[in-house]
């Protein structure tokens, strides 16, 4: 069982941005590098990217980095590398997501990025598994988010802070990841709680209101990094169609395995992007 009642993120008088400044300063302390340029978090079949991307010079188990949460699934690695690029950028990436279906609370959810925005990183880069509504797309491909409709009904955001989220999902830089590969689609990232997965009726509500990607995460964390002033760049990996989309049932087995046979070609894609930022 997750121990739920020994995270500082918790405490009555806890501020969740001076818990992400000590998380940042164990990272310095534990990596070596006072300071990192861009975070990246891998979702389901993005994780070979970290190898991709340049020379880890240090991993630390989240559980040494105050406030992180031990993982809750097999697949998503519960460590922070630091890896630095040929260019000489130094990028955080984030193995440890907290899920919003965890129920420890949304503060835990975004404690990854409030922690990286500590660290100096001024894009974040959010990448995961999703279902895709898009008849087009097959299981396998990378979309990139444009937008997002947020169905969780919570925010990460505390008290009257009213955070404008016009282009949330930066414009720029998702230009520049069709530079790298002309061929990508993108689509509206629509976050349901889970972690069931949607009926065909909520998969054609969210068809009705704009969204082409279901999933369960990405939506809140790009919130709070927008809070924290970041430049966000969102990938989804279409693991699976959304459930009434595609004909037969949904499994975590078949999402696990289209991640698999995926992963060399997003991974490399992935790596070339964050080269190029
Ligand atoms: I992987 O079909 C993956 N994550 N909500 N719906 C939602 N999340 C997902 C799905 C899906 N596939």
């Amino acid at each position: 069982m997750p121990d739920t009642h020994s995270n500082p993120l918790d405490g009555p008088n806890a501020n969740p941005f001076e818990v992400a400044a000590l998380a940042a300063s164990d990272i310095a302390r534990l990596t070596g590098v006072e300071k990192h340029d861009i975070a990246l978090t891998l979702g389901s079949g993005w994780s070979k990217a970290a190898d991709l991307i340049g020379e880890t010079t240090a991993t630390v188990p989240a559980t040494e980095v105050t406030g992180f949460s031990k993982p809750a699934l097999e697949g998503h690695v519960g460590t922070l590398r630091s890896v630095r690029t040929p260019g000489g950028k130094n990028v955080l990436v984030i193995g440890a997501r907290t899920h919003y279906y965890e129920n420890h609370g949304v503060r835990r959810v975004v404690h990854s990025v409030r922690t990286a925005a500590a660290t100096g990183a001024t894009t974040m880069v959010l990448t995961n598994g999703a279902g895709g509504i898009r008849e087009t797309w097959k299981p396998g491909q990378p979309v990139l988010i444009s937008d997002h409709i947020n169905l969780t009904a919570d925010s990460p955001l505390e008290g009257a802070t009213f955070v404008d989220l016009t282009d949330l999902y930066s414009a720029r830089l998702r230009d520049v990841a069709r530079s790298i590969d002309p061929s990508l689609d993108e689509g509206v990232y629509t976050q349901f709680r889970g972690p069931h997965y949607e009926t065909p009726a909520e998969v054609q509500m969210a068809k009705h209101i704009g969204g082409h990607i279901v999933g369960m995460s990405t939506a809140l964390e790009a919130i709070a990094a927008r809070e924290a002033g970041m430049e966000i760049l969102g990938f989804s990996l279409i693991t699976n169609l959304a459930a009434g989309i595609q004909k037969t049932p949904l499994s975590h087995a078949e999402v696990i395995e289209a991640g698999r046979e995926a992963e060399p070609v997003i991974s490399a894609l992935l790596a070339r992007v964050v080269e190029a930022l």
